[in-house]
């Protein structure tokens, strides 16, 4: 290559290509500059199809080894369900290349564990955990009014998490491991301290909500340096995909998430449209994920949350799924950060 010569696309693999998947293969293509997608990796046959569909040039694989072996991708995106990450990483972190997990790092602390030691085996940083929210540009801005301190210190965080429908496919546990777990990973980023205790209470249950679950929840937590964090979890409200924050400070308060945009007075009433679903709700947040970590993945760096964050949610999901279940407050205990991570 010259100095003349345009610089070469970062390849990006994505393996899973569900929604998430299907999405970030439509988002590398027409949003994300600096990256093209070079491989799908997904053994469903007609899924991978439809997602190729959105790739230009890329090709499909059935599983990740393979890409890797064809030497076809600079980096990997796993939207794979979140029981199948370990399996996907340890391979990728073999072959050293960047990596962008959507959350959760892994299902459960041990697993999570075992990705650390491998990553600290390649002797660099190469997996960024997709905890989308901290791109989020409201989010950003509540969390430097917090270091700021304009108005005054941060006493409380009311936070809440509503979901207007969730698919067969989601459990009890998923209340922590599928939603809860963002709150896990962005409260203490917020605060800027770590979560040391948690509570799962039950409110009376949603008659609307599925059978198979009890809902919604509370969740309460208690950060390190005495913030107090609530959480109501709501996945039947039916009315649409909400999540918003309130703060409280000595002198004030700020709310983030909130509904806006265009106001109708329409047939004698007023709205704003609200979001169906995070992929609109989070999207200037994903693109924004996406695009940071193909930058800092070509200088040879991560630019979010590490695995060692992504263990620390896994901690805080263990103890949030025995709460659900037993009722109990729990205390958080987490291991020294290894110095790798410092
Ligand atoms: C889903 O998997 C997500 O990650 C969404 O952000 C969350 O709001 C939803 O509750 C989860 O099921």
């Amino acid at each position: 290559m010259t100095a003349s010569d345009p610089p070469q696309d970062f390849r990006v693999g994505i393996v899973g290509a569900g929604m998430m998947g299907a999405d970030h293969v439509k988002r590398i293509t027409s949003t994300i500059s600096g990256a093209r997608v070079s491989a799908v990796v997904d053994p469903d046959q007609p899924r991978l199809a439809s997602a190729l569909e959105n790739a230009p040039g890329a090709t499909g694989y059935s599983r990740i080894e393979d890409a890797l072996e064809a030497d076809a991708v600079d980096g990997v995106l796993i939207a794979t369900p979140g029981f199948l990450h370990e399996q996907v990483l340890l391979p990728c972190l073999a072959a050293g290349v960047p990596i962008l997990c959507e959350k959760p790092l892994t299902t459960d602390p041990e697993s999570s564990w075992r990705v650390l030691e491998a990553e600290q085996a390649t002797g660099r940083q190469l997996i960024q955990v997709g905890f989308m929210r901290r791109f989020d540009p409201e989010y950003r801005q509540l969390r430097e009014l917090i270091v700021s301190e304009e108005a005054g210190q941060l006493l409380m965080l009311r936070c809440a998490h509503r979901n207007p429908t969730v698919p067969d496919s989601y459990l009890q546990e998923s209340l922590i491991n599928d939603s809860v777990v963002h709150e896990f990973d962005v409260v203490p980023w917020l605060a800027d301290s770590p979560i040391v205790g948690l509570e799962v209470k039950h409110t009376r249950r949603n008659r609307l909500t599925p059978e198979r679950l009890k809902e919604p929840i509370l969740v309460l937590m208690e950060l390190a340096n005495g913030t107090l964090v609530d959480l109501e979890m709501n996945v039947s409200i039916q009315f649409g995909y909400q999540v918003t924050t309130e703060a409280v400070f000595d002198s004030g308060i700020a709310r983030i998430g909130e509904t806006h945009g265009l106001q109708l007075w329409h047939r004698g009433r007023s709205g704003l449209a609200e979001h169906a679903d995070f992929t609109t709700r989070f999207a200037t947040a994903y693109d924004d994920q996406v695009q940071a970590w193909v930058d800092a993945a070509r200088r040879g760096t991560i630019a979010g949350p590490s695995a060692w964050d992504g263990y620390k949610v896994a901690v805080a999901c263990r103890e949030g799924v025995a709460s659900l279940f037993d009722g109990k407050p729990r205390t958080l205990d987490l291991p020294e950060v290894p110095a790798f991570y410092r």
